[in-house]
C-alpha cells in the first residue's frame, strides 16, 4: 500500500537516516508538515521571520548565500531557535558539482553548511559521485540529503527519465544518506524496483505551494496544500512568499511580522488537514 495512507509516526522506523527520523518525529509531535522558506536578505529579518513561524513549522529552509550581512552568529542563532522551537534546518544549497568539490562546498567556505543544516539537497547532474562527496561530510554528522528529482518551475528540465534516475540513485545509496526528494508527487512509488533493489521509504518535500497565487511571473507555479499533500501524497509543503510576502511591501514592520505569523498558522492548518484527510485519521 502507498506510504501516503500511513502516518508520519509509523514511518519513522522505516528510515535509517537520523535527520529523516527526526523530521517525521517532529511533524508528528508538533502536528505540522509546514516548512517555511525564509528567502530574505537581512540577518535580522531572517531571524525575526523564524521567531514568528517557529511554533508552526517542522522545518525552516534557508538560502544562506542571499544574506548580505551573514556571519556565523546567524547560524548559531538559527541553531538555537531550532532547538528552542523544535524545528529542523534545511539549507537549499542545490549542490551540482563533482564529489570532491561538493565535499568542500558543504563543509567549508564562509557558510560551513554541514555544521548547522540538518538537511540539504543536490542535483544529480554530475552523477552519483555527488552523493558520495556529500555523504563523506554529512553522514558522520547525522545529516540527510534530498535529490531534486522534479522542480516546480515552468519548463524545468528535471522530472521524466531524469527524475526516475534520481529515484534509482537514492535507492542505490546504501549509506542511507539520501533520504528523500524534492518532487511534485510521490515519485518514489512511480519507479519500478530494479532487480536486486529493496523497497525503501523516502521523504517527498514539495515547493511551489501557495493559497492565493498561481505563479510569480518568473516561472514559479503554485499548487495548494491540499493538491500537494492529499492529492499528490507528498510529505512536506514548502512555502516562501505565501508566508513572508507581507515583508516585501512597504509599511509597518511589526504589522508585517504579525501577518507572517498568521499566514504560517493558515498554511500549517491547511497542510495538516490535508494530511488527516489523506490518512483518514
Ligand atoms: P516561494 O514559495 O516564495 O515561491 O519560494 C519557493 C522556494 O522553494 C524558493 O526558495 C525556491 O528556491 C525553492 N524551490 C522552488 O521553488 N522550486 C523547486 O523546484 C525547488 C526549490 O528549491
Amino acid at each position: 500500500s502507498s506510504v501516503a495512507s500511513k502516518t508520519y509516526a509509523s514511518r519513522v522506523a522505516s528510515f535509517a537516516n537520523p535527520a529523516a527520523k527526526l523530521l517525521l518525529e517532529t511533524m508528528e509531535r508538533k502536528k505540522t508538515n509546514l516548512c517555511v522558506s525564509v528567502d530574505v536578505t537581512k540577518k535580522a529579518d531572517l531571524l525575526q521571520v523564524v521567531e514568528s513561524v517557529g511554533a508552526d513549522v517542522c522545518m525552516v529552509k534557508t538560502h544562506i548565500d542571499i544574506v548580505e550581512d551573514f556571519d556565523l552568529d546567524l547560524t548559531e542563532k538559527l541553531s538555537a531557535l531550532s532547538t528552542q522551537h523544535d524545528f529542523m534546518i534545511f539549507e537549499d544549497r542545490k549542490f551540482a558539482d563533482i564529489g570532491n568539490t561538493v565535499s568542500l562546498q558543504y563543509s567549508s567556505g564562509v557558510h560551513k553548511i554541514a555544521s548547522w543544516s540538518h538537511i540539504t539537497n543536490a542535483h544529480l547532474v554530475p552523477g552519483p559521485g555527488i552523493i558520495t562527496g556529500l555523504a563523506e561530510v554529512g553522514q558522520p554528522l547525522g545529516r540527510g540529503l534530498l535529490l531534486l528529482a522534479e522542480m516546480s518551475s515552468k519548463g524545468n528540465l528535471a522530472g521524466g527519465e531524469y527524475g526516475q534516475k534520481c529515484v534509482q540513485a537514492a535507492r542505490n545509496d546504501t549509506t542511507g544518506f539520501t533520504c528523500g526528494f524534492i518532487a511534485m508527487d510521490r515519485i518514489d512509488e512511480k519507479v519500478a524496483l530494479q532487480p536486486g533493489q529493496e523497497h525503501k521509504d523516502f521523504l517527498v518535500l514539495t515547493p511551489g505551494v501557495g493559497l492565493d497565487a498561481k505563479g510569480d511571473g518568473k516561472g514559479q507555479q503554485y499548487r495548494t496544500p491540499d493538491e500537494v499533500i492529499r492529492q499528490s501524497g507528498c510529505d512536506v509543503i514548502i512555502v516562501g512568499r505565501g508566508i513572508y510576502g507581507a515583508l516585501l511591501k512597504d509599511g509597518d514592520k511589526s504589522e508585517a511580522f504579525r501577518n507572517v505569523q498568521e499566514q504560517a498558522a493558515r498554511y500549517r492548518k491547511a497542510g495538516w488537514e490535508a494530511y488527516l484527510q489523506r490518512t483518514q485519521q
